[in-house]
């Protein structure tokens, strides 16, 4: 494939600063095989992160910004802030933001605009839910979302996440038809030209156990990982075997 696999892993709210153990055991782990491999830890530990990865291949980001630069904006973090943390990439949309903080898909291409202007690569998360499959309306449901968050941009500078929000966190993944149906959709759609160069991820309980049939659908081009990146062993395996 032109495009280089990208696994990233996705913390959600969890860790304290006694994890930073994790990133020793993770390293060690990691065999180097041309995955490029990111981290998203809390807010609270990427200062911490940025000091353990430095010299490492391992990059850093975070799960969401502000779409305003600094300002008088009470609890936010800026694109700005996250890049001074040595970030290179920052997650935006995702269904936890959009569904628990009302987040739609206007605040989404705003958050990746911000990012952008920053020269962070923002990972903008897309994916239907259960009842929209249901109905028959997945790829349409997520093609509108898809117009709706992203950004003028080149292909290069942004990454999609797919992530089925019935598949996230509850041990059932999409299979690999499905999401490689998703997938060729998303890249169909992709404004203008360089669509051959974007990176799509999937996510949603993805593990050792499925990631290699997921990797192995044209599409796919890397994976956003929640849980099963928690365990340094388990993440590693994953990349591993990506
Ligand atoms: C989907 C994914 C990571 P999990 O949210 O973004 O989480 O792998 O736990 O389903």
């Amino acid at each position: 494939s032109i495009r280089r696999p990208l696994i990233a892993g996705n913390w959600k709210m969890n860790g304290r600063v006694a994890d930073g153990a994790w990133a020793q055991r993770f390293r060690d782990s990691l065999t180097a095989n041309g995955t490029d491999i990111l981290v998203c830890p809390p807010a609270t530990l990427l200062h911490l992160f940025q000091g353990l990865f430095a010299g490492s291949p391992v990059a850093l980001g975070a799960q969401d910004c502000s779409p305003e630069p600094d300002g008088a904006y009470t609890g936010d973090v800026s694109a700005g802030m996250l890049k001074d943390l040595g970030c290179s990439h920052v997650i935006v949309g995702h269904s936890e933001r959009r569904d628990g903080h009302g987040e739609g898909d206007d605040l989404v291409r705003r958050k990746a605009g911000a990012a952008l202007r920053e020269g962070l690569t923002p990972i903008i998360c897309i994916g239907e839910q259960l009842k929209d499959r249901e109905a028959g309306i997945a790829i349409e449901t997520v093609l509108a979302q898809l117009a709706g968050s992203l950004p003028e941009a080149s292909a290069d500078d942004v990454v999609i996440a797919y992530e089925p929000v019935w598949a996230i966190g509850t041990g059932r993944s999409a299979g690999p038809d499905e999401a490689q149906e998703m997938h060729a959709a998303i890249r169909a759609a992709w404004p203008g030209d360089g669509a051959g160069r974007l990176r799509i991820l999937y996510g949603g309980s993805v593990k050792p156990e499925n990631v290699a049939a997921l990797m192995a659908c044209p599409d796919i081009d890397g994976a956003l990982v929640g849980g099963a990146s928690l365990d340094p062993h388990v993440f590693a395996r994953l990349v591993n075997l990506s």
